[in-house]
């Protein structure tokens, strides 16, 4: 196509990408919470968006079935970012990064002694850095979601997992122990896209910009 395509995941980074899509003039003519449509029309002919899991947005635009797309820091990391530029840190969806516990259980304590701790996460390369630069010895467990679940049912002795209000660990009776890092979303470009639709992307890529300040 001629246009572009702008890869989104629904929920809180559509929500809050909306912001940013009107100073460059595009507006989606359907909700994806309400519509069933993957492929949205906008208010300008040369844009559209797709809708994908937050963790594919990355894969569309590095292997350019998007041009750019939202994707969480998070997301990021575990992805490795190959073929994509990440020209802007758009500052949504914020959270942090953190490892939990059970409540009660004495993290401090195991650690110091040098137990081997069972982590579960959907970050695995997160988490392992994050050891591995502690001294930490974790055997990780992968999961794809609902981590708090794991130490209560015995799976793992702790998780690192995205914490914002901290409502879900304490419905749960977790705790933060680590803060691992600050995350928000990024703007990422398929570099090819961008030196041949420039004329298309970099006005869109000025008009974020300037609403995320500096
Ligand atoms: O939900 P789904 O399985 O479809 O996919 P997803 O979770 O990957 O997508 P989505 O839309 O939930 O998250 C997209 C991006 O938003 C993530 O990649 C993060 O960068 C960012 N983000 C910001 C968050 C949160 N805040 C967040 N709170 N992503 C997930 N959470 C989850 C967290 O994992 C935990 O289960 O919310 C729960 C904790 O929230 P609080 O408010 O109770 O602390
Ligand atoms: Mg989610």
């Amino acid at each position: 196509m001629n246009g572009i395509t702008i890869a989104l995941s629904k929920g809180r980074i559509f929500e809050e990408t909306l912001p940013l899509l009107a100073a460059a003039g595009i507006e989606p003519l359907e909700n994806p919470e309400t519509s069933r449509k993957l492929i949205i029309p906008t208010t300008r002919d040369d844009v559209r968006v797709v809708i994908v899991r937050a963790t594919d947005a990355p894969t569309y635009v590095q292997y350019g079935a998007a041009d750019i797309g939202v994707a969480g820091k998070d997301v990021l990391l575990e992805h490795g970012g190959d073929g994509l530029y990440q020209p802007l840190d758009l500052r949504i969806a914020k959270c942090r990064m953190m490892v939990a516990i059970p409540a009660g259980f004495d993290y401090e304590n195991a650690v110091r002694q040098g137990a081997r701790l069972k982590v579960a996460t959907k970050y695995i390369n997160i988490a392992r850095e994050h050891f591995a630069a502690k001294g930490v010895h974790v055997d990780l467990i992968k999961l794809y979601g609902s981590m708090e679940l794991a130490p209560l049912a015995g799976l793992a002795d702790a998780i690192v997992d995205l914490v914002s209000t901290g409502s879900t660990l304490k419905a749960n009776n977790l705790v933060a122990v680590e803060h691992i890092m600050d995350i928000s979303s990024r703007l990422i470009v398929n570099q090819a896209a961008l030196k041949l639709k420039r004329e298309i992307i970099v006005p869109i890529l000025d008009a974020f910009a300037s609403v995320v300040g500096s």
